[in-house]
């Protein structure tokens, strides 16, 4: 099957060491520098007082963090990669944006940008599709390159995927949206609550899942409907992997509007969809 079968048949496919050494220098270099930016911010923070939703209300360019649950002063994820950083932009994302649009074959724009650390004994992420998150914006319709700075395995909470949802859930009447590959699921989620966003556990048991232990360097691309999880991290070591969500440049760009938005709502449970945050949860 090619590259493209596969995408259309299981919304995902892995690019075996799609970013060689040189790649992977780079990526490091910057990586060290942006996760120490965002450790100093918590820091700062922390030391004045400010709250951080309030911070990015006024900060219009800096780099966004967020904490862990259970410690302010640890990051547990940053964005606004491309934004903040050019050679980012220049080197790393803009080879991403290339894989897509050989895969699919149509010009893509980076829609948002993030930097899971998933730190030892933390950031499981419940079964979710991420369109569920980004349904205030126009594009129906996203690709997301997932990038590992560390080897992604079982015991450090590597991403589980579907064989093939669509089969698993062909019996389901649920709502779906027109895509550029046709009409894909989208698939019952709760609304509020301490599960807010995560997809309706029986429909979960109904799907086939895989784990798909990444190594460093590997690169996972997936559309925004596939349904996807990850489990905590059992490790003694962080496991750093970034995602890159692309949407087609035909509905148009919309990253700094994604990020001004978030500045003003950093609170906002839409931006922490099935996240291992306080904020994604609220009360339903
Ligand atoms: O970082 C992970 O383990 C999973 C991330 C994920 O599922 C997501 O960001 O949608």
């Amino acid at each position: 099957m090619s590259y493209s079968d596969a995408f259309r048949k299981q919304g995902y496919i892995v690019l075996p060491q799609g970013l060689d050494a040189e790649d992977m220098q780079l990526l490091e270099q910057n990586s060290q520098m942006l996760y120490q930016r965002a450790e100093s911010l918590l820091a700062e923070l922390a030391e004045k007082g400010e709250p951080i939703s309030e911070f990015y209300k006024h900060n219009d360019d800096e780099l966004i963090v967020v904490p862990e649950i259970d410690d302010p002063l640890k990051v547990c994820r940053y964005e606004y990669i491309d934004g903040y950083s050019q050679t980012m932009r220049e080197h790393i994302v803009a080879k991403l944006r290339g894989y897509i649009e050989d895969l699919t074959g149509s010009e893509f724009v980076l829609f948002k940008d993030k930097c899971n650390a998933k730190n030892p004994g933390g950031g499981a992420f419940d079964p979710h599709q991420d369109v569920i998150a980004y349904d205030q914006f126009k594009p129906a319709y996203h690709v997301t390159a997932a990038i590992f700075l560390d080897d992604a395995t079982l015991e450090n909470g590597c991403l589980h995927f579907p064989e093939n949802y669509r089969a698993d859930l062909s019996h389901l009447d649920c709502s779906v949206a027109d895509t550029p590959l046709g009409k894909l699921p989208v698939l019952a989620s709760y609304d509020g609550g301490p599960d807010n966003g995560n997809i309706h556990q029986e429909i979960c048991e109904q799907i086939r899942w895989q784990p798909l232990p990444a190594r460093r360097g590997d690169v996972v691309l997936f559309d925004s409907y596939v349904p996807h999880y990850s489990e905590k991290n059992n490790s003694q070591k962080t496991r750093r992997a970034m995602f890159f969500t692309f949407n087609a440049a035909k509905d148009g760009n919309f990253y700094q509007d994604y990020y001004a938005m978030k500045r003003r709502e950093y609170d906002n449970p839409k931006f922490h969809v099935a996240t291992p945050t306080t904020h994604s949860r609220i009360d339903g």
